[in-house]
């Protein structure tokens, strides 16, 4: 599910950047069709939802380059290998998304956001652990560029390793827009890439100082049980498109233990 390589720098640094899994042509459907800036802090309507914006959207749910590696990350290793042994097929996605953020206000002369992240102010939702050679995470992030971010040298800012740190982040380095310490890594992308990190990392958004455009789509996933946010998704909103299939469907399901007989049209 994560190479070995993925394995090692994941578990170092709390992040990888996955090449390509997004398509030239889907990366031009994003792009085409975003409607508007989304953030958790006043959230948008359910209608607004970008899901709703057109197929592309929904494709972004489960994507083939990206389904092992969050299952890897935020799945459920004992319900899945409990659950094959019993069927001899693998279940539905055992990861369930969160909610979705797209940033388009970081143009030219953004001064830098602060510094965020770790399992501390987060009430038990971003934690990060490994345990008995499987990795265990609250929240995923998965950043899709619409744009290379080369330069700038990247959007996205982490220090790498503080997904496993216990020391509090020195006041002074958290407002990226007064400085950037020198241990605070710049992690560029292809649009196309995908950013994959755990929110339990320190990180933050970099001053942009360049006219190319930067417009990034946030994915963020949690274990079937957890959430953080507290505007869930009903997948019987999206039952009426064809594309949404039962996979999907579970990818939408709102935070449960998912356990046998519970109210919900696509068990599995
Ligand atoms: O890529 C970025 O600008 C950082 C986004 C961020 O801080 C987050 O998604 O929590």
């Amino acid at each position: 599910m994560l190479s070995e390589e993925q394995s090692y720098l994941f578990d170092t640094f709390g992040y990888i950047v996955v090449p390509d899994v997004l398509s030239q042509n889907q990366v031009e459907l994003l792009r085409s069709t975003l409607k508007q800036p989304t953030e958790q802090f006043e959230p948008v309507a359910q209608a607004d939802n970008p899901l709703h914006w057109h197929s592309v959207w929904r494709d972004l749910l489960d994507l083939p380059a990206l389904t092992p590696i969050l299952e890897a990350l935020v799945g459920n290793h004992a319900f899945r290998s409990a659950f094959f042994k019993a069927k001899g097929k693998a279940p539905y996605p055992t990861f369930r998304l969160d909610h979705i953020n797209v940033h388009t206000h970081v143009k030219n002369g953004f001064p830098g956001a602060q510094l965020h992240g770790g399992w501390l102010n987060s009430g038990g939702s971003q934690f990060f652990r490994y345990h008995d050679g499987q990795f265990y995470n609250g929240l995923i992030a998965v950043s899709f560029e619409l744009h290379d971010t080369f330069g700038n040298d990247g959007g996205l800012a982490c220090i790498p390793g503080t997904h496993k740190s216990n020391v509090a982040l020195p006041p002074n380095w958290r407002d990226l827009s007064q400085g950037v310490h020198e241990s605070i890594s710049r992690i560029a992308a292809r649009a196309g890439d995908a950013i994959v990190f755990t929110e339990a990392l320190t990180h933050g958004t970099l001053p942009w100082t360049v006219d190319d455009p930067r417009e990034t789509v946030f994915y963020k996933f949690s274990p079937h049980g957890t959430t953080w946010s507290a505007d869930f998704l009903d997948p019987r909103d999206f039952a009426h498109y064809e594309d949404m299939d039962a996979r999907r469907m579970a990818i939408l399901e709102a935070p449960n233990a998912r356990y046998p007989g519970r109210p919900t049209q696509w068990p599995g």
